[in-house]
């Protein structure tokens, strides 16, 4: 990967400093080393998974567009920012790519590191959850917590893992493992998922939240069961599909939304209650498609999102 952090630059002053100024390549400092809490970034450039579902192509090019947007984000004080750079897999292997994810996931783990993981298909989200797991002392429950238009349990086609089905395959290793399944799903559109996907779902214990529980009248029951459900978990792994959102917000994706959740009040509440919890040990910005994109609106709505997480943080997490 070339070092691509650039952007602004308002002189020294250590309040003006953005992540441009403020990343460096992550060297795996041990936990013990480190002064303050860090979020390291990890590329996954790769749309292997969104080809194989026969999903628009471009999420090849989302981490490169996605560290450009983030780089003039203003620089958390509490956080050191380091970049692990990009994985590698085998060109249309799915799997390989996971893998990849979650080796280095789980290297940032291990290091006392929140990963933020910039894609990229988003079979990603199966590799981020793996490395968190594979990093975590036994019996640790992993829970995940996805913003998405689709549930993304699909089933595997012939060729194997792809962007619809990384949830599947968390299932799949938790029960193969006798490991519990936490998955929450906010944002759901029915015209993007079949009663048969549903039902299957919720039979392996998906909790799905619809698009239309994202109103004020609703938000004090979203809230509560954002907080039963991380109550249940020991770690989260958070992911926000970029098609969650409206095609007005986010046209830069494989599968736009008409109809998708706006990314106004009432989204940023639900991610700042799941972001404040101190469960959060990951976080994945998934399907940025810089060539689908308009003017760089997704990729700087996926920057908003990052801002809006990092700023929830608990410091000490
Ligand atoms: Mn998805």
């Amino acid at each position: 990967m070339t070092w691509n952090w650039r952007g602004r630059d308002d002189g020294p002053d250590p309040q003006a400093q953005r992540w441009h100024q403020a990343m460096r390549p992550w060297d795996a400092m041990p936990k013990s080393r480190a002064r303050r809490p860090s979020i390291v970034v990890i590329g996954y450039p790769t749309d292997a998974g969104v080809r194989a579902n026969f999903g628009r192509a471009g999420a090849h090019d989302g981490p490169g567009a996605l560290r450009g947007a983030c780089g003039n984000l203003p620089a958390p004080s509490g956080f050191t920012l380091f970049d692990a750079g990009d994985v590698a897999g085998g060109s249309e292997q799915v799997e390989s790519w996971q893998q990849s994810l979650a080796a280095i996931v789980a290297a940032v783990r291990v290091s006392g590191g929140v990963p933020l993981v910039l894609g990229g298909g988003h079979d990603q989200a199966f590799g981020h959850w793996l490395g968190t797991v594979q990093a975590a002392t036994e019996g640790t429950i992993v829970g995940c917590i996805n913003f998405d238009a689709h549930i993304d349990m699909r089933e595997s086609n012939h060729v194997g893992a792809h962007s619809g089905t990384p949830y599947t395959q968390v299932h799949g290793w938790a029960t193969a493992h006798g490991r519990p399944f936490r998955y929450l799903v906010l944002g759901v559109q029915p015209a993007h998922n079949t009663p048969s996907l549903i039902h299957r779902a919720l039979a392996a214990g998906a909790q799905i939240v619809d698009m239309d529980a994202f109103q004020a009248s609703q938000e004090t029951a979203l809230l509560q069961l954002i907080d039963r459900f991380v109550n249940a978990c020991d770690l989260i792994c958070l992911s926000i599909d970029l098609d969650a959102f409206s095609a007005s917000a986010a046209p830069g994706v494989s599968a736009p939304s008409p109809m998708g959740i706006a990314p106004d009040a009432i989204f940023r509440s639900v991610v700042r209650r799941i972001a404040s919890s101190g469960k959060v040990a990951g976080i994945e910005i998934a399907e940025c498609a810089p060539c689908l994109d308009v003017g760089g609106r997704t990729a700087r709505l996926g920057a908003a999102v990052v801002d809006t997480i990092v700023r929830a943080l608990p410091v000490s997490a």
